[in-house]
């Protein structure tokens, strides 16, 4: 692994450090997002569970309660499903307004009882747990999830990975986190329609021309028909599934999250999960690096589709979570996200390039600044070493604040906050990085 630990002992110095409006509203945030054991994205339009926002809000309950952050994390593994998948859902079964309900995903239950989905999402929640060892340590906590964790990289390399590609295969657009993406729009030209729709209720919440279109949500609705039908057996959803997806931003935070299992394994002395974590970290970051073009880049591959998708989104950028990544690929990923560069923006990344025909700066995955993936790519170049790339990109994260407040994502230009308001991750990342001030202005690199 080229990045290690960036620990040291200074790196719970100041928790409290910044503690001025912003720090008090995104606090705010996270507290009114609160349902005990985890953190609903927002109030109204996401009431459950949600995978890869549930990991960045318990980097947020570190600065706040630090047995809080250890809590959220233990409560997204509670729910894995016997495969070892963690969903991308976990239904409270008290709130019945999002759309698709439990129901729809069929039977589908969770190791603690509660209803999920039959997709996951993006493994980031291994890099949590070692982020909040490195700040929050609590080797107990910490050593009650890591076997989880481990279960659900091996479903998503084995079951996910029918043709032993080094990487795991996306069933669905909402696996990937970046739903209407336009790297996805001709795999889901060929999606099926789902026979029964289901009442969109997210356009009640917030500005339907911001969100995706109903044309996509009958082939999201499609696909989970789909999986239901195959009775969501995972391996052949991955063989034969409609929409069936290598994508190198999941990939590259499942290498991510693999390298950083290996690590907090390795601190807790769980040599056999340190060692199979390690070996898989390799062996993803290996098959994503074998197919980076000559520019360095690696795009996604529509597999039922049997063509690479050349669209630049900020999955280009994402590629820097993965450790190990060739130096051309670093750079390339980092160019994109440069001031000047087609997915740059002051506020952060863009979710679509300014150069791709569908840029649409204020719908959804299409082109607005997300801070998540601001903030993911300032993890990735940190790691690489970049760090004045690291240092500009969390700087630009501080200004999607200051403009969109905790907003669920932002127009890159005007900075007008767009999406679900009080939005959880935009708080947790804000908290997370005002927690380390010092380290920050001097340059160093304590997470
Ligand atoms: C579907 C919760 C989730 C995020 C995703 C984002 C959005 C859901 C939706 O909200 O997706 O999973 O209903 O639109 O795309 O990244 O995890 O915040």
């Amino acid at each position: 692994m080229r990045y290690g630990s960036h620990m040291d002992d200074e790196r719970i110095r100041d928790d409290h450090a910044g503690d001025d409006t912003a720090v008090r509203a995104a606090r705010e945030v996270l507290r009114a997002n609160d349902r005990g054991r985890y953190t609903v994205p927002a109030r109204g339009l996401y009431p459950h569970q949600w995978n890869w926002d549930s990991a960045l809000a318990a980097l947020g309950w570190a600065t706040i309660d630090p047995d809080r952050a250890w809590t959220e994390l233990e409560s997204l593994v509670a729910a894995r499903h016997a495969t070892g998948m963690v969903a991308h859902i976990a239904f409270d079964p008290t709130a019945t307004t999002y759309q698709p309900g439990p129901q729809w995903w069929g039977d589908l239950v969770g190791a603690d009882g509660r209803r999920i989905s039959g997709i996951s999402q993006p493994p980031v929640a291994a890099t949590c747990a070692r982020l909040l060892f490195e700040r929050v340590p609590d080797e107990h906590r910490a050593r009650g999830i890591v076997t989880a964790l481990a279960a659900w990289h091996r479903f998503l390399l084995t079951e996910r990975d029918p043709g032993g590609l080094g990487e795991p295969v996306v069933v669905h657009p909402w696996e990937t986190g970046r739903d209407n993406a336009p790297e996805w729009d001709a795999a889901l030209e060929r999606a099926p329609v789902a026979g029964e729709l289901f009442r969109r209720v997210d356009t009640g919440f917030v500005d339907a021309a911001h969100r995706p279109t109903d044309d996509h949500y009958a082939r999201y609705a499609g696909l989970v028909e789909e999986g239901r039908y195959l009775g969501w057996n995972q391996l052949r959803l991955a063989q034969v599934g409609s929409f069936r997806m290598l994508d190198p931003a999941f990939g590259a935070m499942l290498a991510a999250g693999c390298a950083d299992l290996a690590w907090l394994a390795g601190e807790l002395g769980e040599a056999a999960i340190a060692d199979a974590s390690w070996h898989q970290a390799q062996a993803v970051g290996a098959a994503l690096a074998a197919r980076a073009d000559s520019d360095g880049l690696v795009w996604p591959v529509d597999l039922a589709g049997g063509s690479e998708v050349a669209r630049t989104t900020c999955a280009q950028a994402l590629i820097v979570m993965a450790p190990d990544l060739p130096r051309a690929s670093v750079d390339a990923a980092l160019d994109l996200v440069a001031p000047g560069g087609e997915l740059a923006s002051d506020l952060g990344v863009c979710s679509t390039s300014r150069l791709d025909a569908a840029f649409a700066p204020d719908t959804y995955w299409r082109g607005p600044v997300w801070a998540n993936v601001t903030w993911l790519v300032a993890l990735g170049a940190e790691r690489h070493g970049r760090t004045g790339a690291a240092s500009d990109l969390l700087e630009r994260l501080r200004r999607f604040a200051g403009a969109a407040g905790m907003r669920e994502y932002a127009n890159p230009d005007s900075g007008e906050g767009r999406g679900a308001d009080d939005f959880t991750w935009t708080a947790a990342l804000s908290l997370w990085e005002a927690g380390r001030p010092a380290a920050r202005a001097q340059g160093q690199t304590t997470r």
